[in-house]
């Protein structure tokens, strides 16, 4: 009886020594072994559940009926393919172990966008929401944007070029290099597949990433493939472990053009975990003209709603949770081998925001999360009822007024502003955005002659010839922003008197580096003319 084990186990059979009772006890396991992990648990008659435990806490024992299971790398989370047969015993099972949190079946979502309809113009949405503006910020240079979805269109150098490079892996070795649990994943994952090429084969993913580069045209996308093969949903187990990817590999933004009919546990602890990591998570708001999808509806992600002109679009939701409102009908888009398509939907109201996220950091990457999200509520333009309200939240995405809020700049009284008396002191004002680090404040003028003059922090002007540029004010946090006037009644310096000045054309500049010297944001100038 060797083969079965355990030395008591023999004695007693040699103490019984009975023939039949053996026989009978090898069969009874023999159908046992048949019956337990052979019949109810074929591959194709599983299901998958998410297994949340708790901090530290391990998984004992693994209940009878598991097939397969797998951490998520990162997290605490475990994912497993149980026999469908047991899944309700499993499912009791887990639930009564101590270092579980919580159980739930992984379920299906789906992407947010549904074909452009006929009859319907183009949306000129770069225009609507002044792209142009948006780019001004910054065009996103080195900024990591992971793009949760159905890939992207990789055999297209358009994407391809744009494509996040995992500098810690080494392709093609067939060894996690950099220890992150995927072996070969150079240029992100697979998690429907389970691969290492996120080849979009739907379009969605590549549709909405065009929208991304539309306005942040130097960003890093980290394609992260949820979806099997061509398919228009998703299991919300490859959707955490996409997110969890994504916070492995640094993603700033992280692009949800999804929704999900059901809270989830596990997906809000990964979403949770992105938000603690600092990632600034976007979220649509979902295509039924209903309440506000998940995971759109959870604190940590800005919701964004569709838009058809200055009106929300007939199926985008509403209520407390929606945040931002972008475009969202008829929007063009770049699909599957560079065709040129149409959609609608909040997946590319969505993409919108993600991809002024990504132009902010890319003007001031020491900007956190929170004040990114701020800067975009308050660039916001008011719709409907005055301040924010449920149909529109916080308003629509506007690039110019984003950009007043978000960049330093110079206002004088009007643009361009002409003096034609000398008599009148000029009133400036300058506005200098959250900084989130130590940052220097330059000001300077450049005269008719073509001097650069600046602006020192007591008041006086320096030809920048003789003395080197010195900023007029350095900013701590958290006294990270300034608005006022500069000069003129209530100014910080005595009336600037253009008396005595040559007349000509003067164009007033403002800068802002962090303290490796590296600018934060454009050089805004502002224009005067005097006569
Ligand atoms: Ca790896
Ligand atoms: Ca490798
Ligand atoms: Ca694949
Ligand atoms: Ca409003």
């Amino acid at each position: 009886m060797g083969r079965f084990g355990a030395g008591a186990s023999d004695d007693i059979w040699n103490e019984s020594g009975c023939v039949v009772m053996k026989v009978t006890v090898i069969l009874f396991m023999v159908v046992f072994i048949f019956w337990g992990y052979v019949v109810p648990c074929q591959a194709q008659k599983t299901v998958e559940i998410l297994v949340v435990l708790n901090p530290e806490a391990v998984l004992r024992p693994i209940p009878r009926g598991v097939i397969s299971l797998h951490r998520i790398p990162g997290s605490r989370i475990v994912r497993m393919d149980v026999s469908k047969d047991c899944i309700e015993e499993v499912i009791r099972e887990l639930k009564e172990q101590k270092g579980v949190q919580s159980v739930e079946r992984s379920r299906t979502g789906r992407f947010e966008s549904s074909p452009g309809l006929e009859g319907l113009e183009d949306s000129d949405w770069y225009k609507e929401i002044d792209g142009e503006e948006i780019e001004r910020l910054s065009p996103g240079t080195g900024v990591v944007v992971a793009v949760i979805d159905t890939g992207i269109d990789l055999q297209d150098s358009e994407f391809s070029s744009r494509a996040f490079v995992n500098s810690g892996e080494i392709a093609g070795d067939v060894i996690d290099n950099d220890g992150n649990g995927y072996v070969d994943d150079w240029r992100g994952w697979d998690m429907g597949d389970d691969d290492n090429d996120p080849q979009d084969e739907n379009g969605h993913g590549t549709e909405v990433t065009s929208v991304i580069l539309s306005l942040a045209p130097d960003c890093r996308v980290l394609p992260i493939k949820i979806n099997q093969g061509a398919s228009d949903t998703f299991s919300t187990a490859d959707l955490v472990e996409g997110i969890y990817y994504a916070i492995s590999l640094g993603a700033r933004v992280i692009n949800l053009s999804l929704t999900v009919d059901k809270d989830s546990e596990a997906v809000s602890l990964a979403i949770r975990a992105a938000y603690d990591a600092g990632a600034i998570v976007v979220g649509a708001a979902g295509n039924d003209p209903g309440l506000v999808e998940f995971p759109g509806s959870m604190d940590e992600v800005i919701a964004v709603g569709g838009l058809y002109g200055d009106s929300p679009a007939w199926f985008s939701p509403h209520g407390p949770e929606m945040e931002l409102m972008a475009p969202g009908v008829a929007i063009q888009l770049i699909s599957l081998g560079g065709v040129e398509v149409h959609a609608s939907g909040t997946s590319f109201s969505c993409a919108m925001v993600s991809g002024t996220a990504v132009d902010l950091l890319g003007m001031n990457p020491h900007l956190k999360n929170a004040t990114v999200r701020s800067l975009l509520d308050s660039g916001a333009r008011d719709l409907g009822d005055p301040g924010r309200d449920d149909i529109y939240g916080e308003g629509a995405l506007d690039g110019r007024i984003l950009f007043n809020v978000s960049a330093p700049h110079i206002t004088l009284p009007s643009r361009p502003f002409y003096i034609f008396s000398r008599d009148i002191p000029i009133s400036v004002s300058i506005h200098i955005p959250p900084t989130d680090t130590p940052s220097a404040v330059y000001i300077g003028v450049l005269s008719p002659d073509n001097t650069l003059w600046w602006l020192d922090g007591s008041g006086n002007w320096h030809d920048s010839d003789q003395d080197p540029l010195s900023p007029i004010a350095w900013l701590k946090p958290p006294s990270e922003s300034i608005d006022g006037v500069l000069f003129g009644k209530n100014g910080v310096f005595e009336a600037f008197n253009p008396a005595g000045l040559p007349s000509g054309f003067y164009q007033w500049g403002i800068a802002m580096t962090d303290e490796e010297q590296r600018l934060l944001g454009p050089v805004t100038w502002a224009y005067m003319l005097l006569f």
